[in-house]
């Protein structure tokens, strides 16, 4: 069971292959190659913001500034957060449902190989559009060919999640071995199939906004062009319709992991699976109810603004029974503090938080206050970096050792801990301030006066810590990696259970 890196095979081997495990670490591996890349350039985004007005040398110019947070917006969710779900989703799906492979195994390689195909056209078209992408600038102003890039970049994601989407609800509802029930597949299983679902729902919407959008580019339509009876509002309802649910999109799979990782090392049964499965559900539902609390500064209707902030509420419950269900398991239960689950217990705390300043930006009078400044940028990082992106990585240390036979360093694994906690609460919980004091987001300047220089230079340096966090876990995997100490295969944590979930039980092919 354990594998690849043990005996190893030439590359094209596991390039041309089209077996799960090497699908799902294919994708793994460049989900952390563009994390790192996307990671870059939040660090010089930081850095040009240490200091009010240009700082010479860093950002020549503010379109360069919107190129670098577009590629690393765009780039950190579809290139860091959906190719790790589909990563660990491909090399544990098959496993956890008891069948060989993925359904389709030569379709998963091409949804795969799509991704690099599209990440190439984002990082070579540095297209300033941000990842919304919203008309009339992206129509008409936006420099080509970076904008044309970018759409043809996001469309081939887009197919491609789809794709990968077919092959897991296929895998996952049809070749389930028949001796088990649904009720009883991990949550990390449900997690997945929830998800899938929720791209073939939103994704289309989406994929056809792109297409309306190079049309209008091309000034063969105008849908999006009040001058040809268009509205661009259209394309705002289009979007967030596709990239609300989206962010459970990103969430759940991140959640999945959690209830992988609280029960084993709090040494209890998950307090309530029912419960688990009910609250995916309710996400998914609530995902789609509340796409346009994005825009409540639109000019909408009281009362269509009112039907949205009660559909956005309601993702509170749903989400804090996963919370308390994971708190329920951790109560009384013999918890052993090891880096994967600090990493994601920590992430439950900045997923409070998170989940608390949203109730702000929900309460439409509130958000007139916090629209489109620094509030959101916090906001929406305490989620994609607190609570995803820490689950992540605690999943990933949680799983090396079964991948690779060896164990990471603990020590270090605890201090890029501590580091990325600390990094991370230092941006985004200051960032939370900085809008309250009025600076706009997706601006290479603001207004030099005390507060904000600060707020800023707080963030910055977390910025630096949270990257030095990262470096310490590139080199805390690499060195396992190649050099680590033989896990002990039958326990690697102590905490008295065998990897026994995740040994395949179907003949290898
Ligand atoms: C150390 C970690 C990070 C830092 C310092 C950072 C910093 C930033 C900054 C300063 C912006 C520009 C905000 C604006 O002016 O609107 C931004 C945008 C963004 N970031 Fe990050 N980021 C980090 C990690 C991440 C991660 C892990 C993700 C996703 C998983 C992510 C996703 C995004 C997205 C979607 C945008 C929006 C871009 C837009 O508004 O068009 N970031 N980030
Ligand atoms: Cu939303």
């Amino acid at each position: 069971m354990v594998l690849e890196v043990k005996k190893p095979r030439p590359v094209w081997e596991i390039l041309f292959s089209t077996h799960h495990t090497d699908i799902g670490l294919l994708y793994v591996y460049l989900a952390l190659t563009a994390f790192i890349m996307g990671g870059a350039l939040a660090l010089v985004i930081r850095t040009e913001l240490f200091l009010p007005g240009h700082q010479m040398g860093l950002v020549p110019d503010s379109t360069t500034f919107h190129r670098i947070f577009t590629v690393h917006g765009t780039n950190m969710l579809f290139l860091w957060l959906l190719p790790f779900a589909s990563g660990i989703g491909n090399y544990l799906i098959p496993i956890m449902v008891r069948y060989k492979d993925m359904a389709w195994p030569k379709l998963n390689a091409v949804a795969f190989w799509m991704i690099p195909v599209g990440m190439a056209l984002i990082w070579l078209g540095w297209s300033d559009t941000s990842w919304y992408g919203y008309p009339p600038y992206s129509t008409i102003r936006a420099p080509g060919p970076a904008a044309e890039m970018w759409i043809f970049g996001l469309k081939i994601l887009g197919i491609s999640s789809i794709l990968g989407a077919i092959n897991f609800v296929v895998t996952i509802l049809r070749m389930k071995h028949p001796d088990l029930p649904l009720m009883k597949i991990p949550l990390f299983v449900w997690a997945t199939l929830i998800t899938s679902l929720m791209i073939l729902v939103a994704m289309p919407t989406f994929a056809a906004a792109l297409i309306m959008l190079y049309t209008d580019r091309l000034g063969v339509s105008g849908f999006f062009n009040p001058a040809m009876g268009g509205d661009p509002i259209a394309y705002q309802h289009l979007f967030w319709f596709t990239f609300h649910p989206e962010v459970y999109i990103f969430l759940i799979p991140a959640v999945g992991m959690v209830y992988e990782i609280v029960p084993k090392f709090s040494r209890k049964p998950i307090f309530s699976y029912q419960s688990g499965v009910t609250a995916f559900v309710l996400l998914a539902i609530v995902g789609f109810s509340s796409w346009a609390h994005h825009m409540y500064s639109t000019g909408m209707t009281f009362t269509e603004k009112t039907v949205f902030m009660v559909g956005t509420l309601a993702a509170v419950p749903a989400s804090a029974m996963h919370v308390f269900n994971w708190m329920a398991t951790m109560w009384g239960g013999r918890i052993r503090f090891r880096a994967p689950m600090a990493f994601a217990v920590g992430g439950i705390v900045l997923f409070f938080f998170a989940g608390a300043g949203g109730i702000v930006n929900t309460a439409m009078p509130l958000d007139f206050l916090t629209h489109d400044s620094y509030w959101v940028v916090g906001h929406f990082h305490l989620f994609v970096m607190g609570q995803i992106t820490f689950s992540f990585v605690g999943f990933l240390l949680y799983f090396l050792p079964f991948i690779t036979g060896r164990m990471y360093n603990e020590r270090l694994a605890m201090v890029t801990f501590w580091f990325m906690f600390i990094g991370t609460s230092l941006i985004f919980l200051t960032q939370h301030v900085t809008g309250l004091y009025g600076q706009p987001r997706r601006t290479f300047d603001y207004v030099p006066v005390q507060p904000l220089i600060i707020l800023n230079q707080i963030s910055t340096v977390g910025a630096w810590i949270t990257g030095t966090s990262a470096a310490l876990l590139l080199a805390n995997l690499f060195h396992s990696v190649a050099r680590g100490k033989p896990a002990n295969m039958d326990d690697p944590f102590g905490i008295g259970e065998k990897y026994y979930d995740y040994a395949r039980r179907e003949p290898h092919h």
